[in-house]
């Protein structure tokens, strides 16, 4: 890679991070408060979305957001919350008895083994249109007109919805105790994982009014990014104990294709490698110059290594 440009990747992800916990007290706060909520889902809302966690996706929308000129008002890290929002729930229905059944997530017992699956199984469902609301009244709160906020949500619930993660986790499900290959494996994870990384990128893109080229070039650089966050995934699921991962079960146990299996660890590196050089290339293309976004994408693998 030329031109190497290093930005303290950790400074940066602690100066933003206390901004998207806030906001995301703020949401889940908002949530408790209604009387349609059951207190029991919103306990399990709080605990599914705020036990840990890197908050990579919200990071990624608002630095792609600052990236595309957006200037820092608080109502970018509303609109970045509802990705995890999200995210939060998938985790939540992703470790139930009937997908992947496990008991630990983030180093503790997953949602449902401390508020019960039918509470948590209803409150991660609760999460997906309250994610949307929250996704156009942060847009709108930019200042972005009527049809940019609409498209700001629906590209949220495009990505997490059947042609995205929902349809690459469905994907994953029927896939276990099959070898995929790569093209199968690559458009799996496209789906269960890429495509909400890279509608954080876009949807940041979009509300900082963005051109058509500079978004393209993000949604470029969010796939790639997802692709390699993947693989990444793949080495740790690999290489660390459930201790140090703080989940169970593994890939293995569960009898998952993963890139580790398909090409051995050192490939596997290389082409996590490959992906973040690509996304790099994707915004200098473009005139993007964003160190943060560059040392992003070279964080998402570093956790592989
Ligand atoms: C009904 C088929 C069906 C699906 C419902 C459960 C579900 C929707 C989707 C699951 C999607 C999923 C689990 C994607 C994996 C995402 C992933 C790699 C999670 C780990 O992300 P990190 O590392 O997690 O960003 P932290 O803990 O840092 O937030």
């Amino acid at each position: 890679m030329s031109d190497e440009v290093t930005l303290d990747v950790r400074a940066y992800l602690a100066g933003e991070l206390p901004a998207i916990e806030a906001a995301l007290e703020r949401a889940i706060r908002t949530i408790e408060a209604r009387s349609d909520v059951p207190a029991d889902q919103a306990a399990a809302i709080r605990h599914g979305a705020t036990t840990g966690g890197k908050r990579l996706r919200p990071i990624l929308c608002v630095t792609s957001y600052t990236a595309c000129g957006g200037d820092g008002v608080d109502a970018v890290y509303d609109l970045a919350c509802s990705l995890e929002m999200i995210h939060a729930y998938s985790l939540m229905h992703d470790d139930l008895p009937c997908m992947d059944d496990a008991e630990l997530r983030r180093g503790r017992p997953s949602t449902h083994i401390e508020h019960g699956e039918p509470a948590t199984t209803r409150a991660a469902a609760i999460l997906i249109p309250l994610a949307a609301t929250q996704a156009l009244g942060a847009a709108r709160a930019l200042g972005c007109e009527e049809p940019r906020a609409r498209r700001v949500a629906m590209l949220i619930m495009q990505a997490a919805g059947a042609g995205g993660m929902v349809g690459g986790q469905w994907v994953d499900l029927l896939g276990e105790g099959k070898a995929l290959g790569t093209e199968e494996l690559d458009g799996l994870h496209r789906m269960k994982t890429g495509a909400l990384l890279a509608a954080s990128l876009e949807v940041g893109a979009v509300a900082a009014g963005a051109s058509d080229d500079v978004r393209a070039g993000l949604l470029i650089y969010g796939r790639a990014i997802g692709l390699a966050f993947q693989i990444a995934d793949d080495i740790l699921d690999a290489t660390a104990s459930a201790d140090v991962l703080g989940k169970n079960p593994s890939d293995a146990e569960l009898e998952k294709s993963t890139y580790v299996a398909l090409y051995g660890l050192e490939e596997a590196r290389d082409r996590a490698d490959a992906e973040v050089a690509r996304a790099i290339e994707a915004l200098r293309d473009r005139g993007v110059e964003s160190r943060e976004l560059e040392a992003l994408a070279r964080f998402v693998v570093e956790r592989g290594k």
